[in-house]
């Protein structure tokens, strides 16, 4: 009897909600939608995260709740599955990092290729472009319905032993990166010591000395204090810079109705800009508060005159060549055509 009677009132709760949502839509939707980052605000991705949820929420009044899960939570700290768990229907949305993804889609290693983009109009030409669309066709064939672009941003090398200048600076520092091997050769390249660890080992190694050194934006760097775990020499090269992507699962996106997915897609590019803007904050437009920020906590910044940054464009190069074929040599040679042409 008692089993009856839920049936009976679910039944009305069903039957009162038609009408307001249509039918096909309502059966489907989630409580709620999970979307992974690696950092929360006010790191600029925890931002743009939130920012998307929020107007989604606003612009659905309430049908579309999506809740925000940092610190990689949802594959239990390892970024680099969180494409794969995204695409197995684990996670339902994500702003992802590039690097953290290229381990599945090896094209997107194409943003890690040292010293490929020399500035951030470089960055706009490739998202912004052919190369952007062709890179979201790629992962749509991998079942992912990527929607904006987002920014992490130009990753600055630091470490805990001395300023580097000169290739010969990085010799025998150990590095911790993340991502693909394109990262080891890199600075094996240079003459560093690197190794692979998640976002979430990487401060603990920085603080007992397990490692030396680790590269991150400006942003990553001053909000997580990574000054304070003795990384006080920070070299601002500007070799690799890493966008962040807004996506969603496809059977997520699937299953919404069509101006819920238009929804969806304008509240992503929206809050993909706002995360450009914040990333770029402090860094650009004759705006340099970033950089002094940094220095006003005892860090060593050492900004590379044109000669010298060439001396470890030029000690990459090797990798640059190799990785280019391993990417896709038509990809690259596009990426370059629209950064000559930005
Ligand atoms: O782990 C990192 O270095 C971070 C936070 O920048 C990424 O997720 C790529």
């Amino acid at each position: 009897m008692k089993l009856l009677k839920i049936a009976f009132v679910a039944g009305l709760a069903v039957a009162s909600a038609l009408p307001l949502v249509g039918a096909a839509t309502a059966a489907d939707y989630k409580d709620e939608y999970k979307i992974s980052t690696v950092v929360p605000a006010p790191f600029p991705w925890g931002l743009a995260a939130e920012r998307w949820a929020e107007l989604v929420g606003e612009r659905t009044d309430g049908r579309i709740k999506m809740k925000v899960y940092p610190g990689a939570q949802l594959v239990s700290g390892d970024q680099t599955k969180e494409f794969t768990a995204m695409r197995r229907g684990i996670i339902d949305m994500a702003v992802g990092s590039t690097i953290n993804w290229s381990p599945q889609v090896n094209e997107l290693n194409l943003f890690a290729l040292p010293f490929l983009m020399p500035d951030y109009e470089a960055i706009d030409a490739l998202t912004q472009g052919p190369v952007g669309e062709q890179l979201f066709e790629i992962l749509k064939d991998k079942g992912v319905q990527p929607l904006a672009w987002a920014e992490n941003g130009f990753r600055e090398v630091s470490n805990s032993k001395h300023p580097i200048r000169t290739p010969a600076d990085l010799d025998g520092l150990k590095i911790r990166v993340v991502g693909s091997p394109l990262f080891n050769d890199t600075f094996s390249a240079l003459g560093a010591n690197p190794t692979q660890m998640s976002w979430a080992d990487a401060k603990p190694a920085l603080t007992t000395g397990a490692v030396d050194g680790q590269e991150n934006p400006l942003s990553v760097f001053s909000i997580a204090k990574v000054y304070e775990v003795g990384q006080t020499n920070l070299t601002l090269w500007h070799y690799v810079a890493d966008p962040l992507i807004l996506a969603v699962n496809q059977d997520v996106w699937d299953s919404f109705a069509p101006e819920d997915q238009e929804i969806v897609r304008e509240a992503a590019v929206e809050a993909g800009a706002y995360g450009v803007e914040i990333a770029r904050k402090g860094l650009t437009g004759g705006d340099d508060s970033a950089v002094e920020e940094v220095r006003a906590v005892g860090v060593e910044v050492v900004e590379l005159t044109t000669e010298q940054r060439q001396a470890f464009v030029d000690a990459t190069r090797g990798v640059y060549a190799e990785w280019a074929e391993k990417i896709g040599a038509d990809l690259v040679k596009s990426a370059e055509e629209s950064i000559a042409n930005r």
